[in-house]
């Protein structure tokens, strides 16, 4: 299903006096509005494959219906999404969940949507059907170097069908690790990852990137071999110029300072993208923004301070994606409100006065600094996002129009109540 432009249009132009009134009080109060909204049109951010159906727990899902069965219809909700907010144009593709029976058929759909391919995903922590040797021990860490190479191997693959679909990039992302004290040999595994590492990374295309995404723990609970950001910046910096680390928001041990690994990452050149969700207590993979929005704020006035003084471009410099899941919410809704979530925090970034704010660091105007920081935090900037929407030819209430259009419920009789799409 999509929606009309003309539905769009209309449903917009229902608000729009309201919208102008909130538009113009604000813009009357901050100086650079023209220059903002440029850069929040410009902000793409992927949405993976793995996110458009319902989530769960290990005790339950409980999925409305309709969800994508296959990877056209998964291309088809991004689309959808990409059709209200104009700000993800990517998808993000999970193999073995994902693989194209015909790539090029494939890509020209996803190029006929509007949409192209963002980092490709590959997955050795499950074992698929029939699958032996056994990855229940690890995978590149693994003491049996046949499991090494079935790993590296698939990485490979990858990489291959990536470049059939356009993509220019890979995720690593290892649940490798231990669960208990004594079972592993830490300096080995960390060796053997390296070994297999370094071998996806010869296969790296020159125009490709490598992401070594880390994770404190889950599923193992005693130690993960690609643990913390150090462990990550450590392989990223061995393995060379076009690995990179990246930072998932809910890959942390509790209250760890996100943004000064955000800082410190991107002042070592090895900020990769961004995997975005937020929790309350581990990888909750809630939706962006939903429970600590001041840390999202001070993450991305980190990225946008941190990027402008290596004069990166905001849009292509790093890749964006949401990485979350959807337990109780329409999948859809729930990726509309973490894209909103993620551009008004990178618009009210956009607002600090950073002469202000260095002039008061080196004061030591302790106040000050958190003056000039919570009053752009504060700023309601919902109406610069929304014109950002709409000049870029999107919705201004993406939800309200999903809504309206009753997409949930054409999407169920299109594709049935029970579908299911291939993922976690
Ligand atoms: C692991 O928890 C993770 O964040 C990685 O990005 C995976 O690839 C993704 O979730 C999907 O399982
Ligand atoms: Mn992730």
């Amino acid at each position: 299903m999509q929606i009309a432009n003309d539905f769009i249009k209309e449903y917009n132009q229902q608000n729009i006096t309201t919208h102008q009134r909130s538009f113009s009080f604000l813009s009357d109060q901050i100086e650079n509005t023209t220059e903002i909204i440029k850069k929040l049109m410009a902000l793409q951010v992927a949405i993976p494959s793995w996110a458009l159906g319902t989530g769960g727990t290990r005790f339950g899902r409980f999925p409305e219906g309709g969800e994508p069965r296959n990877l056209e219809e998964k291309m088809q909700d991004v689309a959808l999404l990409n059709s209200l907010n104009r700000s993800c144009d990517a998808i993000s593709l999970h193999i073995p969940w994902d693989i194209p029976q015909d790539p090029g058929a494939t890509k020209s759909y996803a190029t006929s949507l509007g949409l192209r391919f963002d980092a490709m995903n590959s997955n050795t922590f499950q074992d698929q059907p029939g699958q032996t040797p056994s990855y229940k021990f690890g995978s590149l860490q693994h003491t049996d170097k046949a499991v090494r190479q079935l790993a590296i191997d698939h990485n490979i693959e990858v990489i291959r069908q990536g470049m059939e679909l356009g993509s220019k990039s890979i995720t690593v992302w290892l649940s490798d690790g231990s669960s208990f004290p004594g079972q592993l040999n830490f300096r080995k595994a960390f060796q053997h990852v390296l070994e297999g590492l370094t071998e996806i990374y010869s296969a790296l295309p020159d125009d490709w990137k490598m992401f070594v995404e880390y994770k404190a723990y889950e599923p193992n609970f005693y130690s993960m071999t690609v643990g913390d950001w150090g462990q990550s910046l450590l392989y990223a910096n061995k393995l060379g110029p076009k690995a990179f680390t990246l930072v998932d928001l809910g890959h942390h041990l509790p209250n760890a300072n996100i943004e000064q690994i955000v800082a410190l990452l991107l002042m070592e050149g090895k900020l990769g993208g961004f995997h975005f969700n937020d929790s309350k207590y581990g990888d909750d993979d809630l939706t962006t923004g939903s429970i600590k929005p001041y840390q999202l704020f001070l993450i991305f006035k980190e990225l946008v301070e941190g990027m402008d003084a290596r004069k990166m471009d905001h849009a292509s410099g790093l890749a964006w994606m949401i990485d979350a899941s959807h337990n109780i919410k329409d999948p859809l809704e729930d990726l509309l409100q973490s894209v909103e979530a993620i551009q008004i925090s990178y618009a009210q970034a956009l607002l600090i006065d950073q002469d202000a704010l260095t002039k008061a660091q080196n004061d030591n105007d302790v106040v000050l600094a958190q003056e000039i920081l919570q009053s752009a935090f504060r700023t309601d900037v919902r109406p610069l996002v929304a014109e950002a929407r709409l000049r870029n030819g999107g919705a201004l209430s993406p939800i309200g129009i999903f809504r309206s259009a009753n997409v949930r419920k054409n999407l169920v009789n299109e594709r049935g109540k029970n579908t299911q799409a291939t993922g976690l």
